[in-house]
């Protein structure tokens, strides 16, 4: 059944609080996707707010702490427009998890990243407007959903450093693929901070603090953190937050374990890189990255959106491992084992992306038994 305005053929990992993430295939089909179709990742119960209710705080490290309703962010800053992808710290975990299990966590496949067009104001502008101290370390943000992965139970946040804040393409957003942001995606006003891990990008945004240290809030202090392999997930401040998206790729088309007519096959997918870099290239190998060619990249549609790219390759009869790895503007490139990239809260998987199809004869000269 379809909730939160979402396609009914979402995989739910967890119906309370609501997790989804959409088919592969459905990712590729346009560089922006469906709002019907973007995943969704929440740590508690979606909380209902009044839009003319809702208040934003501005309080810390500021000349004069604000306190802004709707129409008065909306009124006094200029608005402002960006695509960007979202990619959940945990995207690709499933395949983590084939490494060594990963207890309590969702099996996230390709789908735990999409993107879109956010519309809002700049999060530097209102940071100016409340006279924010230019040498303060970090910007916390703090929303209105209380989760119960906190001991005691706690309202989602998490921080940027201060630098990061002042970026142009910072949101606080209240358009989502130009209608007003959906509930489940933060309704009335998210952040959005574009290239960063989805944690960041901290929805029903309620109060932004200008401190010097990071966010003492669960959800940076303890959960988003790369731990060690032998690290024990409950250990405070163990690992480090994570941060900047490290570049990744996924294979859209065709799924793992799919039948595929022998001959010409067209491979479809994502590549994605977070922080300051672009996606550079995207290869293709069918001999287990021994041999690899080139995955043509469709225009980029901006700077903080990931890049669809496609191949053809024609495929005997048989099966055929496909791998992909993409490369990032500053010569980083995917990791060939998740074996190696294993941790205990299974983040950060950006190993090579891999799907094995078994091809089969489609002609009737070709059929079975002339083999
Ligand atoms: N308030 C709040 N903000 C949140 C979360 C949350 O649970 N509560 N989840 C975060 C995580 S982990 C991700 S990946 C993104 C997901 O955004 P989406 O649900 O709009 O796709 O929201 C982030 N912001
Ligand atoms: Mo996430």
């Amino acid at each position: 059944m379809a909730v939160w305005g979402k396609r009914a053929d979402m995989t739910v990992h967890e119906a309370e609080p609501f997790n989804a993430e959409p088919p592969a295939a459905v990712l590729a089909e346009g560089s922006a996707t469906g709002t019907d179709a973007f995943f969704v990742r929440n740590h508690g119960p979606v909380p209902r707010i009044e839009p003319e209710q809702w208040r934003l705080r501005v309080t810390g490290r500021v000349a004069e702490p604000l306190v802004l309703p709707l129409a008065q962010l909306r009124a006094r800053f200029p608005v402002h427009e960006i695509v960007a992808t979202l990619q959940c710290a945990g995207n690709r975990r499933a395949g983590l998890m084939r490494v060594r299990d990963i207890p309590g966590e969702a099996p996230w496949g390709a789908g735990a990243t999409s993107t879109a067009v956010w519309t809002g104001v700049r999060l530097s502008d209102v940071l100016d407007a409340a006279g924010a101290a230019r040498d303060a370390g970090h910007v916390a943000f703090e929303g209105t959903d209380v989760s119960p992965e906190a001991t005691p139970p706690q309202r989602f946040g998490g921080s940027i450093a201060l630098a990061a804040a002042h970026r142009d393409d910072v949101l606080l957003a209240w358009a989502m693929n130009g209608a007003p942001l959906p509930v489940v995606h933060g309704g009335p006003v998210r952040v959005v901070v574009p290239g960063q891990v989805g944690a960041r990008s901290v929805k029903w945004i309620e109060r932004i603090t200008v401190q010097d240290p990071p966010s003492d809030n669960y959800f940076q202090a303890r959960s988003y953190r790369l731990l060690p392999p032998e690290a024990d997930p409950g250990e405070p401040g163990a690992g480090f937050a994570l941060g900047p998206v490290a570049v990744n790729s996924d294979i859209l088309v065709p799924d793992d374990g799919a039948e595929v007519p022998a001959g010409p096959l067209t491979v479809r997918g994502y590549a994605f890189a977070g922080g300051d870099r672009g996606v550079a290239r995207v290869d293709v190998s069918t001999d287990d990255g021994r041999t690899w060619r080139q995955a043509e990249l469709a225009d980029p549609i901006g700077p903080w959106a990931w890049r669809l790219w496609r191949h053809r390759l024609d495929v005997r009869a048989g099966p055929v491992e496909i791998t992909a790895r993409a490369w990032d503007t500053a010569a980083g490139v995917q990791p060939e084992s998740q074996a190696q990239l294993w941790n205990p809260k299974g983040y950060a998987n950006n190993a090579w992306a891999r799907v094995r199809v078994t091809a089969t004869r489609v002609s009737a000269v070709d059929g079975p038994g002339r083999r």
